[in-house]
């Protein structure tokens, strides 16, 4: 306990080693964490979360990198936290973008880090909600995490920002790409990066015909806070459209904060509730799984050759007490 209120203590005295240790917590779900969150709760709300996801190679990292550089102008301060997909395939060149990126941080302003999807136990909207309550707590004005768009774990990460920039770039179907893949769903802006390149304005066009013959048929679908997307286009290797692009972020903040469809705080409410229901859902599967009474009803009912679907309803029966799903 002495251990932990000393680490909140140095966090709220602006030290980064702490902030790094509670992350480090976070992401490796130490026992110590929960009650550290609690100490530094109270603080937890200030910073604008701003989630950047996209196919890979679009220019997501560039942009990150572009966008600091912008908050910074604006003497505002900010964190990112940058999701590796840790596959084996692509972990050396991540692992470069990440050396990249943390070169750059003399400054006091800005704090980043990576966090694997490995090392978070597969609870990686979990693993970031919370890294992003120890940054917003720390005291940053902004965060940007930064995910490579594919599956349902980064998706996952998305619901829990506050504005989701969605980035694409000029190349062969990228645009449906996006589209097929539900990207434009899950977007409060899109940015159209690499608009130094042959095919961006196309690409925008395109996104506005499909935004403008999407949204009217169903407002409601993009839930909390819905308003058709601003199409924004920026270079990032020419510093070219980072103002426009934090200007539609904050834009969006704006609509929210105005509660002009639906109230901040219930939004923000709704992503805890998320949260909470992440964080029972590792709890019971690892308690579940952790006492190995189950795990060997599984091996002796398996061996009478009866379906996993029996089996499984056997053992919610005997944690539950809940009676067999009849068709
Ligand atoms: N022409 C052009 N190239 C760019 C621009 N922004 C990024 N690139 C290049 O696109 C490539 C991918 O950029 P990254 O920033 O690493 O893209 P990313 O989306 O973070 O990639 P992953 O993390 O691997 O998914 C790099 O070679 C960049 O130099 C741009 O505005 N114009
Ligand atoms: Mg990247």
């Amino acid at each position: 306990m002495q251990d932990l209120l000393e680490i909140v203590e140095r966090l709220f005295a602006g030290d980064r080693g702490a902030l790094a240790r509670l992350i480090s917590w976070a992401e490796n779900r130490d026992s110590r964490f929960p009650a550290a969150l609690g100490q530094i709760y109270p603080r937890v709300g200030r910073a604008w979360r701003i989630g950047i996801t996209g196919p890979p190679g679009a220019g997501k990292s560039s942009l990150t990198n572009g966008l600091v550089q912008a908050v910074r102008a604006r003497d505002e301060t900010i964190a990112v936290l940058a999701i590796d997909p840790s596959s084996p395939f692509t972990g050396g060149a991540l692992l470069g973008d990440r050396i990249r990126m943390e070169e750059r941080t003399q400054d006091k302003g800005v704090y980043i880090r990576s966090m694997a999807q490995r090392e978070s136990h597969g609870g990686l909207a979990r693993a970031s909600s919370d890294a992003c309550d120890v940054m917003d707590a720390f005291g940053f004005d902004r965060i940007v995490v930064e995910t490579v768009g594919v599956g349902q774990a980064e998706y996952d990460v998305m619901g829990a920002v506050d504005t989701v920039v969605v980035v694409l770039c000029p190349g062969a179907g990228d645009g449906i790409q996006a589209m097929k893949a539900g990207l434009l769903e899950v977007a409060d802006v899109l940015c159209v990066n690499k608009s130094d390149l042959d095919g961006a304005d196309r690409l925008i066009l395109d996104l506005e015909d499909a935004l403008r013959l999407r949204r009217p048929r169903d407002p409601a679908a993009a839930g909390a806070g819905a308003m058709t997307p601003p199409v924004v286009a920026t270079s990032a290797h020419e510093a070219e459209g980072l103002d426009d692009l934090l200007e539609a972020i904050d834009s969006h903040r704006r609509h929210l904060e105005r509660g002009e469809v639906e109230d901040l705080e219930k939004i923000r409410r709704g992503k805890r509730i998320a949260q909470v229901r992440r964080v029972v859902g590792e709890r019971l599967e690892e308690e579940l799984w952790s006492s190995s009474g189950h795990t060997a009803t599984v091996d002796s009912l398996l061996e009478k050759s009866i379906t996993p679907y029996d089996v499984a309803e056997e053992i919610l029966g005997s944690v539950l007490g809940v009676s067999p799903k009849t068709p």
